[in-house]
């Protein structure tokens, strides 16, 4: 394949026919613009965009516009962009239109994707096949280093294969980043020697996009073992950047706070699913795609759609890890597992430190949920032997 496809819904406003909406999109994101010019000289045509069949969709249309990666150069993502997601939501005749999905070619791929992927992560966490749980630390910002470092120390010890900062911890005066890393890696060495496991901390990097690499260098040098960036506040290009840079070789963990303003809008927008290829495409491990019960919006078959975006076959670029995240407990681990299957993070906040008995029992009761889902068991049978999991369920129920 050297053309990449885009999917686009459109709804056209009133007296606006599908075929001139389809025709205005193609244009303007090729060769064209709202009126003839003279300037459209034969050969340029050949970079025109394709226009492929019109179906009608609940109150508007899909069609795939086919643009040839000639239009496309190669390794710079702000282009790309531009091309398949640029002008066009703003083009008044058309009420809404949304970006469902595009095929990129392996052409305009010169990247080398996920350094680790999901076989990578479970080989440093030591699993085979049981879904991970993660947990952010909470409240998100407040904490010092040494607190922080002590509860990261609770959740690896109570089980969690995975700690992450929350995303509006960065480097702020109370919780300096080079006092919390170390700190925390301390603890997660302790765990170690305490209990043989190696846990992950995903220690969050976002900021400027002259200064991300600097900073990954500097959490490599303080003996970070995973890196965190918020994609979508950071630029594409800064998890690109990161991957790329030689001698960090370290998992990347990718949040994606603000997405929801781009996302959610069901006929207007990008959808999650071209934001899932990117990912892959530019060496994102792990990446948020949501839940099917927690507290943020989510549409059970796009979620499914974007995660098999994360793990199906794509050229030779490895399978990123999707992250279940947002208002999660042990109570609805069941459900995420049985509709979105074990290669998945299962990620709590609140439904870990807000345990009645503390983040370290929060963290077992996560565990207990995923091994009861695991082994087949009902979460409140298995609480009846795991005092955790029981006062987990006790208090938020089952999803
Ligand atoms: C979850 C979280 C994550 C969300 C992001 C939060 O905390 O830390 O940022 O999961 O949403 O701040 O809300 P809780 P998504 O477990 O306490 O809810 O994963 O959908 O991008
Ligand atoms: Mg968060």
């Amino acid at each position: 394949m050297t053309d990449v496809v885009a999917t686009y819904y459109f709804r056209p406003k009133e007296g606006v026919s599908p075929d001139w909406a389809a025709r205005a999109i193609a244009e303007e994101q090729t060769t064209g613009t709202w009126t003839e010019i003279s300037t459209r000289q034969n050969y340029v045509r050949y970079l025109d965009g394709r226009i492929g069949d019109i179906i009608p969709t609940g109150q508007g249309y899909t069609c795939s516009i086919t643009y040839p990666s000639e239009i496309f150069e190669p390794g710079n993502i702000p282009q790309y962009l531009s091309v398949v997601a640029g002008n066009l939501f703003g083009l008044s005749r058309l009420a809404a239109v949304r970006l469902i999905d595009v095929e990129f070619s392996k052409d305009i791929i010169p990247f080398k994707g996920p350094g680790y992927g999901i076989e990578g992560i479970r080989k440093l966490v030591g699993t085979t096949d049981r879904p991970h749980v993660g947990t952010i630390i909470k409240p998100k910002v407040g904490l010092n280093p040494k607190d922080t470092a002590e509860v990261a120390y609770e959740a690896a010890i109570g089980g969690v294969d995975l700690i992450k900062d929350d995303e509006t911890l960065t480097d702020q005066k109370f919780c300096p980043l080079n006092e919390r890393l170390p700190l925390v890696m301390e603890q997660l060495d302790r765990v170690r020697s305490e209990s043989g496991r190696n846990v992950l901390y995903a220690v969050n990097i976002s900021t400027a996009g002259d200064k991300i690499v600097e900073r990954a260098r500097e959490a490599v040098r303080m003996g970070a073992n995973m890196l965190m960036i918020d994609v979508i506040v950071c630029g594409f290009d800064a998890v690109r950047a990161v991957a790329e840079e030689p001698g960090l070789n370290l998992p990347i963990h990718v949040h994606r706070t603000m997405h929801a303003a781009i996302t959610r809008n069901r006929e207007h927008g990008i959808a999650m699913r071209p934001l899932c290829r990117l990912v892959r495409m530019l060496g994102g491990d792990q990446l948020h795609t949501g839940t099917v019960s927690g507290k943020m919006e989510h549409d059970v078959t796009e979620l499914r759609g974007d995660n098999l975006a994360l793990t199906e076959p794509f050229f030779d670029l490895k399978p990123v890890f999707p992250v279940a995240s947002g208002g999660l407990h042990p109570g609805g681990v069941d459900k995420e597992i049985r509709l979105l299957g074990r290669d998945i993070i299962l990620q709590a906040g609140g439904g870990i430190h807000g345990h009645p008995d503390g983040t370290r029992a929060g963290a077992a009761a996560m565990r207990q949920a995923v091994d009861a889902a695991v082994a087949g068991i009902p979460p409140a049978t298995y609480a009846q032997d795991h005092p955790e999991l029981k006062r987990a369920l006790d208090k938020w129920g089952i999803a």
